[in-house]
């Protein structure tokens, strides 16, 4: 097992990485402050110089044991109770699970569902344990459903799976293209440095393409608000116009690349740019504009994400992007290249064991025989994968058939995030055994599970990750897990060991792992071609290359520095970026234009179905909630899962704002509240996909999804599927502050938001509650003897009671109302920490607001807790007319700066014109 640090380590300033995003932050770690902890950012670390977002600064509020898997969890049949067990007899019966499983229905009966959150040595084993020694290809990762479409596209183009640009790249490009990429919320460290280039230079341009409004088009000198799924036909427009204005680099195309001839004959029907525009939903000039910038601008980067990956024409998406920087030779060069940024900590490590089902470890080929046998023999395994795996969307559906009866998921949570996700929890319920390797045991994916394993987190786990930019870097324990929770890499170990391969998973810690899989990718790999210098010999040159970090001893392996891949030599960065000399991993060292035409969507909007639902993340939450929603901080920003629409689509389906919604597909249903934020067009609907079904009843959107993927990529098209909304008519709605988690059953809709010294519940019923002091001792659990105020006026419809301790501290507070008639929630959240003596003190908590109570608004600076209303206030009152003004007087942005998109749309909504 690896080594947990102790407290005393710590405090020295321990170097990691955050766990979130793939920017890849360092960080510090010290042990003092609130919660034990501290982290502050890593002012070493090449990714972000010392800066963090929100949620990076928050880490230390969510490194808490209340919602940890303590031990191995085991039950014998589906009807059996779950109950704990040793990791002795939980790891006996994986074992007999799987083998006899293989035995009777062969090894593509059983399948692994990974993560990039897990760390590189625990992919490595995972894919090396079900590649080379169960024999199949069923291994596959949620990075499937985030930029499989990136890599399946990077593969076409470039003969391997190769980001080409760098951040330091950002500061120096002339024109930044971000096409569907929310960078202000979900990198925001990369926005931040984006926003510095952009201040020191500001001839740079930055286009935003994307259909909805968001916090990242604050920075665009242009937005184009795209229909949804057009892009290939935009940038076919952009290629054509490349070509037809002469700025391709001739020179580059004859000597690197080739099939140019076919992708201009496909995009011929886009030489009309009135016809681009037409098809995309844009105006003629902004289009024109677009095209002409990026005429202009040799150093150009087009940044990528979910709204080009998660698509039934993803990789064609992103050919048509990476034809464009091949016609230019904007490519590997500084400031210019096609950037695919990754969302999760390690999506890249996982890339690079080949943790998809239809890829091998280190970027060798799992369709040509020669590389099969070549890692066959590395490994020494005994029965090979012949063919790639299921893909994620498919590997469900062969667990619902019965095609696949033992599933072994690990840090990810598919009852929620895939699409169809009601027909994921069918499947795992009717599998024969799943085992779920999980930090908290009661996720929606954990609770389905046969046997549940716990496993060492973020803090108390040691490998490496490696961020958007190639660079790995260390993670570093700083604390011992909980409980009897291990690390990932030695459950898998112990199963390789128990199906009676022991020397092959006979690793001592991770630095074992780690040098095994730098030898492997230096393995028949010169990378150079013919004119390089690195390294010579090989039979599969390949540009993904740790032979520099072969041999590392412990002590080398645990003081490791950021690095960028390639490493050949030791000591010795690569000299030169990939493809910079003009060779590509094809056999014939060519790059490869790829002819893509627009496809349309396999379910269009109807009559039923009219409008387009997208779906997406919000600043302050990560994913499924599992780290992020323990942060009061981070509840603060949007405290509700919601669904945005234009205002004309609210009214014309009966919508009041602020009210809740049915939101309806034909794979499933939701509810939440209504919003109108004014960034969205006609047509479209976005919901956020972190809420679940412990932190809100009726919320988890992935249930709507549309199970569609791209034939390719197998990426899933969670940003279309057709949608229809409708008010959903509460008789009343209400919230519950209460220190203990509330009993809900008999509450038609309720979301749980996690506040400073207790937990918050919106709620909402469809009938008035008859006994309305028994209903209020039910959800809370406390009885009725115990101390009540109650405020009760039935003819008003108004109910509120509240519940002390024997230190007049507040236990529960209910408040209901038929009319909606609700105080801001604030005011009385942080009541919740004081104690409440006498009679006249406890009546004014009825009221539900202070006698002179200021209601700040809903968060808008989580890092220093700055509500909307307090900075509308000061934007009018002292003029304020810039965000650094703003932060200037109200502290709001002055952290980590996620925020100064929103303070900016503040003051642009009050502007008021100089003169008129
Ligand atoms: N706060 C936060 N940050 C995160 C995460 C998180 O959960 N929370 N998750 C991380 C992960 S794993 C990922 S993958 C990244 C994702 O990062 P992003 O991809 O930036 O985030 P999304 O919100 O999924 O989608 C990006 C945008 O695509 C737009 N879009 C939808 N359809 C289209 C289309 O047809 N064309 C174009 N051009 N755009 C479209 C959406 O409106 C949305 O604004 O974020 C990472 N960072
Ligand atoms: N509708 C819709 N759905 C989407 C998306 C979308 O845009 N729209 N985006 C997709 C994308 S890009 C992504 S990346 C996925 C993310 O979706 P998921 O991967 O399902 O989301 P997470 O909440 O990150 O799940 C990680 C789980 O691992 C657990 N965990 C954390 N650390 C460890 C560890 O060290 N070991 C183990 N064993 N477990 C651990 C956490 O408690 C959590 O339950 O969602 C996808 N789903
Ligand atoms: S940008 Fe924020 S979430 Fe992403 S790695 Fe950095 S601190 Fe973590
Ligand atoms: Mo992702």
């Amino acid at each position: 097992m690896t080594r947990a640090r102790s407290a005393s380590d710590a405090s020295l300033g321990l170097r990691s990485t955050c766990p979130y995003c793939g920017v890849g932050c360092g960080i510090t770690v010290n042990a003092n402050g609130k919660q034990g902890w501290s982290v502050a950012g890593d002012t070493q670390h090449p990714a972000n110089e010392g800066r963090l977002c929100v949620k990076g600064s928050t880490l230390a509020e969510t490194v808490v044991d209340d919602h940890r898997l303590l031990h191995p969890m085991l039950r014998p049949s589906k009807t059996a109770v779950r109950v704990p067990t040793s990791w002795d007899n939980a790891m006996a019966h994986v074992a007999e699970g799987f083998r006899r499983t293989i035995e009777t229905h062969g090894p593509d009966a059983v399948a692994f569902y990974v993560s990039g959150q897990l760390l590189t040595e625990d992919y490595y084993v995972a894919n090396k344990l079900m590649k080379g020694y169960i024999g199949s290809g069923n291994i596959d990762t949620n990075s499937r459903l985030c930029m499989s479409s990136a890599v399946a596209g990077y593969v076409r183009a470039f003969g391997e799976d190769v980001v080409p640009v760098e951040y330091a790249d950002l500061d120096e490009a002339e024109l930044v293209i971000l096409a569907g990429s929310n960078l202000a919320w979900c990198h925001p460290v990369l926005y931040q440095r984006l926003v510095a280039a952009k201040a020191r230079r500001p001839e740079m341009r930055v286009v935003n393409i994307d259909p909805r409004r968001t916090a990242t088009s604050d920075i665009a000198d242009l937005h184009l608000p795209i229909a949804p799924g057009a892009d290939v036909a935009l940038f076919n427009g952009l290629l054509q116009y490349l070509w037809r204005t002469s700025c391709h680099d001739a020179r580059f195309v004859s000597a690197h690349t080739s099939g140019v001839e076919d992708a201009l004959e496909a995009s011929v029907a886009f030489a009309d740019i009135a016809a681009v525009a037409h098809r995309c939903g844009l105006q003629e000039v902004a289009v024109r504009t677009f095209f002409a910038w990026v005429a202009q601008c040799p150093r150009t980067i087009t940044l990528f994400s979910q709204g080009v990956n998660q698509s039934s024409q993803g990789t064609d998406k992103v050919n048509a992007i990476i034809n464009c920087h091949l016609l230019t030779g904007r490519l590997a060069k500084k400031g210019a290249g096609p950037f695919s940024i990754t969302g999760q900590p390690n999506a890249m490590g996982g890339r690079e064991v080949g943790g998809l089902a239809n890829q091998l470890a280190a970027h060798l080929r799992l369709d040509d025989p020669e590389q099969r046998r070549l890692l066959q023999h590395f490994w020494g395994s005994p029965c090979m994968v012949q063919k790639p795996g299921l893909k994620a969307v498919d590997l469900f559906e062969a667990v619902h058939s019965g095609q696949v009866k033992a599933i072994w998921i690990m840090a990810t949570n598919p009852v929620v995030s895939l699409p169809n996700a009601d027909r994921v929890r069918a499947a795992l319920d009717a599998c024969e055994l799943v085992v779920v390797s999980e930090v908290d045991g009661g996720t929606d994916t954990a609770t389905h599970a046969d046997v549940l394993l716990p496993a060492a987190a973020w803090g108390e786990r040691e490998g490496t990750v490696t961020n958007s930019e190639r660079v790995i870097s260390r993670q570093r324990a700083f604390r011992s897990p909980p409980g009897e929770a291990r690390p990932d890499w030695w459950a898998l170990c112990e199963l390789g060991r128990r199906l009676g391969y022991q020397e092959a998973f006979d690793y001592q810690d991770p630095a074992d792992i780690f040098d095994e899989h730098a030898r492997l990718s230096a393995l028949e790999n010169a990378t150079c071609g013919p004119t390089g210098k690195d390294v010579e010999g090989g039979r599969y040159p390949r540009y993904f290359h740790l032979g520099g970090l072969t041999g590392l001893s412990r002590a080398e392996y645990d003081a490791l520095e950021p690095v960028r891949w390639p490493i050949y030599v030791r000591q010795r960065p690569a000299s030169e970026r990939p493809f910079a000399n003009g060779w590509f991993s094809h056999p014939d060292g060519r790059a490869r234009f790829v002819a893509v035409r627009p496809r349309a969507p396999e379910h269009a909007p109807d009559a039923h179905f009219p409008l387009v639902l997208n779906t997406g993340r919000v600043r302050d939450q990560w994913h499924t909630m599992t780290r992020t929603g323990l942060s009061a901080t981070l509840a603060q920003h949007r405290d509700e899962p919601t669904v945005d629409l234009h205002p004309e689509d609210a009214l014309t389906n009966g919508i009041r704002p602020g009210q809740l919604a049915r939101v309806t597909t034909r794979w499933g249903t939701l509810v939440v509240r209504a919003v109108t934020s004014g960034d969205m067009k006609r047509g479209e609907l976005f919901i956020p996909i972190h809420w679940n079904g412990q932190t809100a009843s009726d919320a988890r959107v992935g249930a709507l999804v549309n199970p569609v993927v791209d034939p390719l990529s197998g990426e899933p098209e969670f940003k279309h599927t057709p949608a229809a909304i409708a008010p959903f008519e509460a008789a009343w709605t209400g919230f519950l502050f209460t220190r203990d988690p509330a009993t809900l059953d008999g509450v038609a809709w309720w979301v749980r938001i996690q506040a400073p010294v207790c937990l918050r519940y919106e709620l909402a019923g469809m009938e008035w509650p008859v006994d309305l002091d028994g209903f209020a001792q039910a959800v809370t659990a406390l009885p009725g003897t115990a101390d009540w105020i109650v405020y009760a006026d039935h003819a008003a419809g108004t109910y509120r009671a509240i519940c002390f301790d024997a230190d007049d501290r507040v236990l529960a507070c209910l408040f209901l109302s038929q009319d909606e008639a609700l105080p801001a929630r604030d005011w009385l959240a942080g009541q919740m920490a004081h104690r409440h003596r006498g009679a006249a003190r406890r009546a004014r908590l009825l009221a539900g607001e202070a006698p002179h109570a200021v209601d700040v608004g809903p968060t808008v600076c989580s890092c220093f807790g700055v509500g909307r209303n307090t900075i509308n206030q000061a934007i009018k009152e002292e003029g304020l007319r810039t965000a650094e003004a703003v932060t200037a007087h109200l502290k709001a942005g002055g952290n980590c700066g996620s925020c100064l998109p929103e303070i900016r749309a503040l003051i642009d909504d009050l502007a008021i014109p100089a003169s008129r």
